[in-house]
């Protein structure tokens, strides 16, 4: 048995599995970067843990993410980890906005300097996760054949890592090649004199269409929802901007956690009301912050995401953008969204995508007009005509918060599986735990900012409060943690009012599940903020963990 504060327990417990199998503090699922540092933070406070991840490395999103042209939207000096001063003084990010290599490279160099695979089993999926009342333990099983006990379940699946490819008439027929941009080749993907098809024109589209529209002999885009996007104007960082950086970093983490999006904008004015400026002034308001690029146009306004008003005014002006972009009218038309607010849906950052539209080498097909009817051995039908294909790229996303969790049996008290407590939509309580479920925890579960923020902060914020949490019970003879049902019920009303107080509900979108067949419609991230919810997580603690049981 491996040694860890929760001994005294392990020894109380029934002995007659744990005998067998391994058993542990703390069992954590996936490598990327909050089960990381959950596996940092679980060591600093001398608990004994195993890291089971399915990769061959680690790195979750960015292991698994390597299409052409893959970039975080956040901006480099932010998307990292903030917990050592040394590792922020070291790396070097060599752009403004990070690179897939160059992240993946950041999370090894990570898991190096703090010696972390020692306790990471690459090439293990958890297949499930049982809840045994009888011992108050976790039985956890592999594909592996393995079997683990634990104390606690720390679920760092990633909240956009089960990958959605959408049922097709006839894809099984196709005879050239298919893949999901989230589970892109290690090797890497030739397109030279390829007729290729790309399916979706969210993020990783809008992102890999102008890297494959490059290489391709011709590239057929098959769009289902327009979408805005954002130009990244991305650049080297200078010696000087990461020397300012550097020396200012505490306070930038600082201004991150207390900020709503868990990242700051240097913007040359404070953010202000769109709709309090005269037309002039929002006008130059709105190019300076597109000339500033990323996220910047939704950073300088405070009504864009309550105000409908201020937020067509900020639509029309993309849309704009995008028909002084596009050379060919009727092709910009199609390219312009109508359907939603800017930012209801996950918004885009992009690099010459619209410009890619000016390529003789690529077509756009709207396939809301024209549907997509059935794929064959050598083309994609739809109800305009066949497009003849070698290559079918899905970017098609994922189903999102709640796909990972579901593809382990999760069960809990009396064998309820978290899917069937889950069937009419995620309920936990603030993201975090979820009742039934004791010593389980959900590192940027749903109910919580995550996927809305800069997610590295969202992600060391979970992991620090679990783990003072877990010290905490230890401190006071506890090894049982579970919310109550009434405080988790009082979590999702606010949840859900805090997104119905805002335009998020008004567009489709897998922040509600709603790309994803039959899936509950349901608001699922917490729009409050990171640093709303930062304090709310404090005063619970401040307040003798209130809404949770421990003993
Ligand atoms: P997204 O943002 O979910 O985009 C998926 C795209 O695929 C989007 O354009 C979808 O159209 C389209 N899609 C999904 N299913 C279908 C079907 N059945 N037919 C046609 N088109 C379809 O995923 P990404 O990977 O781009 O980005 C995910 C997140 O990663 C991103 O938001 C960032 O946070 C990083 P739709 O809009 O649903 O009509």
């Amino acid at each position: 048995m491996e040694q860890g504060i929760m001994d005294n327990h392990q020894q109380n417990s029934s002995l007659s599995a744990a005998e067998s199998v391994r058993s542990l503090d703390a069992v954590v699922i996936g490598a990327g970067f909050s089960g990381m540092y959950m596996l940092y933070r679980l060591r600093a406070i001398g608990m004994s843990a195993q890291v089971y991840e399915a990769g061959d490395n680690v790195g979750g999103t960015w292991y698994w993410n390597r299409y052409p042209g893959a970039r975080c939207d956040s901006e480099s000096i932010h998307y990292s980890y903030s917990f050592s001063p040394e590792l922020e003084q070291e790396w070097v990010w060599a752009e403004r906005y990070p690179s897939q290599p160059e992240i993946l490279r950041y999370l090894n160099h990570v898991a190096d300097r703090f010696d972390l695979r020692r306790n990471i089993q690459f090439h293990t999926s958890v297949t499930s996760a049982h809840y045994d009342s009888a011992t108050n333990r976790w039985a956890i099983t592999t594909d592996t054949g393995e079997r683990v006990m634990a104390t606690y379940c720390i679920m760092a699946v990633g909240c956009l890592s089960a990958p959605n490819i959408p049922k097709i008439t006839g894809l099984e027929q196709f005879a050239g090649q298919i893949y999901h941009t989230s589970r892109w080749p290690h090797e890497g993907v030739d397109f030279s004199g390829k007729r290729v098809g790309i399916i979706g024109t969210g993020s990783t589209g809008i992102q890999s269409i102008p890297q494959i529209a490059k290489q391709a002999d011709h590239l057929f885009v098959f769009q289902r929802t327009p979408n805005y996007s954002l130009p990244a104007r991305n650049r080297p960082l200078s010696a000087e901007e990461l020397a300012r950086t550097k020396a200012n970093y505490r306070e930038l983490r600082k201004a991150a956690r207390e900020s709503s999006s868990g990242a700051t904008y240097d913007l040359p004015e404070q953010p202000r009301a769109l709709l309090e400026a005269t037309p002039a002034e929002r006008q130059r308001l709105l190019e300076q912050a597109w000339q500033l690029g990323g996220f910047s146009a939704t950073a300088s306004f405070t009504d864009t995401m309550t105000s409908l008003e201020a937020n067509t005014y900020l639509a029309d002006f993309v849309r704009a953008k995008i028909r002084e972009i596009v050379h060919d009218p009727a092709v910009a038309e199609r390219l312009l969204p109508r359907d939603h607010p800017l930012g209801s849906k996950r918004p885009c950052v992009d690099t010459g995508y619209f410009e890619t539209y000016n390529r003789d080498n690529v077509t756009l097909i709207d396939i809301r007009s024209d549907p997509i009817q059935q794929i064959t051995a050598t083309s994609v039908q739809t109800s305009a005509g066949a497009y003849e294909i070698d290559v079918l790229v899905f970017a098609t996303g994922f189903d999102a918060m709640t796909g990972a969790l579901f593809n382990i049996d999760i069960r809990g008290r009396n064998d309820l599986a978290l899917k069937q407590k889950w069937a009419d939509g995620p309920r936990t309580y603030l993201g975090l735990m979820t009742a039934a479920f004791p010593n389980l925890f959900i590192i940027t579960g749903p109910g919580s900012p995550s996927v809305l923020s800069n997610v590295p902060v969202a992600i060391e914020q979970h992991v620090e409060w679990i783990a003072d949490c877990l010290a905490s019970m230890h401190e006071h003879g506890f090894n049982t943690i579970e919310p109550d049902v009434a405080a988790e019920e009082a979590w999702i009303q606010h949840v859900n009012e805090a997104a119905n107080r805002t335009l998020y509900p008004l567009a489709n979108s897998w922040f509600l599940g709603t790309n994803i067949p039959d899936k509950p419609r349901i608001f699922m991230p917490y729009v409050g903020g990171v640093g709303v919810y930062g304090k709310i997580c404090e005063q619970v603690v401040a307040k003798g963990y209130e809404g949770f049981r421990m003993w």
